[in-house]
């Protein structure tokens, strides 16, 4: 498929190290996935669902240790350990290489090599990357091949260059002892050992197109992001378009594929999907930042999902698409998850395999499916798809938002002061843990940018990074905003409706950039006058609900603040002076 000898040496080296029986290419073609498809299903690694209910759909399920991400065993190789920063993993690559070989050596013995190029972003766009996968699982063929561009066109586009990443998984014996998700910036190289969950072995996403491109991007100037990237179209016809970061499970996939308000669809107002999950953004030739979603596949959480929180999403998984840890319906041999509606299955299997009395086990306490099941779905399928997908050039950024789960202290939305006081907003970005990766659920940490698992590098000179790109794109920077979708009653119950609701804020949102609506002045920025967030048609809420989410209290703001100061004292002189000045303001602001 290739005459690129940086390519063939890697593979012989590999080849040498893991001792596959047989090496077979991944050439895109539909012919050679059906192959592998047939053979997956004889060999028990995947099934087969109703092909009438689910048209080429296939189920998956991993051992019950390797269900999420692990952000202990994830670890940044640079050179130097200061390289990593104080928020990552960091091991000497001489070792990491040498610990990681031993592990994989003659792992692929009596097995096949899988090798996957593929692109990040469309095939050929000046913004897209090019990475090679090699794997021992016909899974992660299978999900590479949805989640992104693969075969022999990204060869075709690649030539002689040696800009493209190296990426060896490893399925190994999945001993969560030995698992270890390895990035090594400076060597444009991912090892993945041990392990066979999404977003440890599905490199291109999570390993290449944030900790190895967030990485690149530093050096050659441009960003790689934990966004969503969405446009809403006004009656006019008019389209803009919003980058948001929120931290893993908190609603990236929801807000990407929202549905408007009833109110909104009838005057007109459309969402459309750019990307759900992972933003490259880059200086256009008109100076404002552009944006591309570096993937071709959704792989989202599963469970709260449904025809009414998000149709959009569940439409997408209704054929091509592979259900990971989800709960099989065994009379039917389609797939259930929690609240996909109001009737488990009766004849039941949980996602670890035991058949069980659906609403009984549920009844008890039980999830049928695990909390970060996932649905692997091809965009194509998504009825909101953005006829910008495809365009290499992106879409033009109107604003940034960032987000997190807090139940309470952050407002429902407000806007930074400025660039830098955005950037600050993003650093301070706090998020109750979720399932997503593995650990304790439902506790606050500071998660930056939601980039907390995944930024490549020093987390300090990625702030700095942000501050620089503000600086390169003066005023047509992008305006940057908070929300919080998360606050809790005293019964524990979210005040805001969420969903498709949330485009009446993000209304607010694109009228402040087009300077259309004024704004209250607070400690932290710019809040919404209540009468200004559109209301209609709403039930159970009303102007005073809105203005108690609204609320900016400052002395809980004084006490974020004295978080913030502990959190930032882990960065040292790597922290920007911008930054630090931000909190004094803040500081100032709250004590007045
Ligand atoms: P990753 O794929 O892990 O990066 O997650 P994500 O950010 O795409 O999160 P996703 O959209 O899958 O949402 C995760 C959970 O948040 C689901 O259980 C949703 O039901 C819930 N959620 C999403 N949007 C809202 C919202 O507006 N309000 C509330 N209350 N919950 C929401
Ligand atoms: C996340 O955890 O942010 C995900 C899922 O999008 S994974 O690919 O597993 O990282
Ligand atoms: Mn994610």
């Amino acid at each position: 498929m290739t005459n690129n000898k940086t390519i063939l040496a890697w593979i012989d080296e590999m080849k040498a190290l893991v001792n596959p029986d047989q090496v077979v290419w991944i050439d895109g073609s539909e012919e050679q996935l059906e192959e592998l498809r047939k053979e997956a299903v004889e060999s028990g690694e995947m099934i087969k669902l109703n092909q009438e209910k689910l048209p080429g759909c296939y189920y998956h399920r991993t051992a019950p240790n390797d269900v999420a991400r692990v952000e202990d065993r994830t670890l940044i190789c640079s050179r130097k350990e200061e390289d990593a920063g104080p928020t990552n993993h960091w091991k000497e690559p001489q070792e990491a290489y040498k610990m990681l070989y031993d592990i994989a050596r003659g792992s692929y013995k009596g097995r096949t090599m899988y090798v996957i190029p593929y692109s990040m972003g469309p095939v050929g766009s000046p913004l897209a990357k090019i990475g090679v996968e090699l794997t021992d699982s016909i899974y992660v063929v299978l999900n590479m091949s949805i989640m992104t561009r693969v075969g022999q066109k990204v060869m075709d586009v690649l030539g002689d260059s040696n800009d493209w990443v190296r990426g060896l998984h490893c399925k190994c014996d999945v001993d969560p002892e030995k698992r270890w998700i390895c990035q090594f910036p400076e060597d444009n190289t991912i090892i993945s050992v041990n392990s066979a969950y999404g977003g440890n072995v599905l490199l291109g996403k999570k390993c290449f197109a944030l900790r190895i491109a967030s990485y690149q991007a530093k050096n050659e100037g441009w960003m790689a992001e934990h966004m969503l990237i969405l446009g809403v179209e006004n009656p006019k016809g008019e389209v803009k378009y919003v980058c948001a970061a929120f931290p893993s499970a908190c609603g990236k996939t929801n807000l990407a594929m929202m549905i408007p308000p009833e109110g909104y669809r009838a005057k007109g107002y459309k969402v459309w999907t750019v990307g759900d999950d992972i933003a490259w953004m880059r200086k256009g030739p008109d100076g404002r930042l552009y944006a591309i979603n570096p993937e071709n596949g959704f792989f989202g959480v599963a469970p709260g999902t449904n025809m009414k929180s998000n149709p959009n999403a569940l439409i997408s998984t209704q054929k091509g698409a592979i259900f990971t840890n989800v709960a099989r319906n065994l009379d039917d041999n389609t797939v259930w998850w929690e609240s996909l509606d109001k009737n488990p299955p009766v004849n039941a299997e949980e996602w670890k395999g035991a058949k069980v009395n659906g609403p009984e086990y549920v009844a008890a306490g039980n999830k049928l499916a695990h909390p970060n099941s996932r649905f692997t779905a091809p965009t194509a399928n998504c009825p909101c798809l953005s006829s910008e997908f495809e365009n290499p050039q992106g879409v033009p950024v109107s604003a940034i938002v960032f987000g997190g789960r807090r139940p309470d202290t952050v407002p429902l939305v407000y806007q930074s002061r400025s660039w830098n006081n955005g950037v600050f907003i993003g650093s301070i970005t706090g998020s109750e843990t979720t399932a997503a990766a593995a650990g304790a659920v439902g506790v606050v940490r500071r998660d930056p940018m939601a980039m907390l698992p995944f930024c490549g590098y020093n987390m300090g000179d990625y702030f700095k990074h942000w501050i620089e790109m503000g600086e390169m794109l003066g005023d047509k920077a992008p305006k940057i905003f908070n929300v919080n979708w998360f606050r809790v009653d005293e019964d524990g119950h979210f005040i805001w409706p969420g969903f498709g609701d949330n485009l009446r804020v993000l209304e607010w949102i694109l009228k402040r950039c087009d300077n259309e609506v004024d704004a209250v002045e607070t400690a932290i920025g710019y809040v919404p006058k209540p009468e200004d967030i559109n209301l209609e048609g709403l039930k159970d809420f009303d102007e005073e609900k809105l203005a108690s989410i609204l609320k900016v209290d400052n002395a809980k703001w004084a006490k974020e603040a004295a978080g913030v100061e502990e959190f930032y004292k882990k960065f040292g002189d790597k922290l920007p002076q911008e930054l630090r000045d931000e909190l004094n303001g803040l500081e100032e602001r709250t004590k007045a």
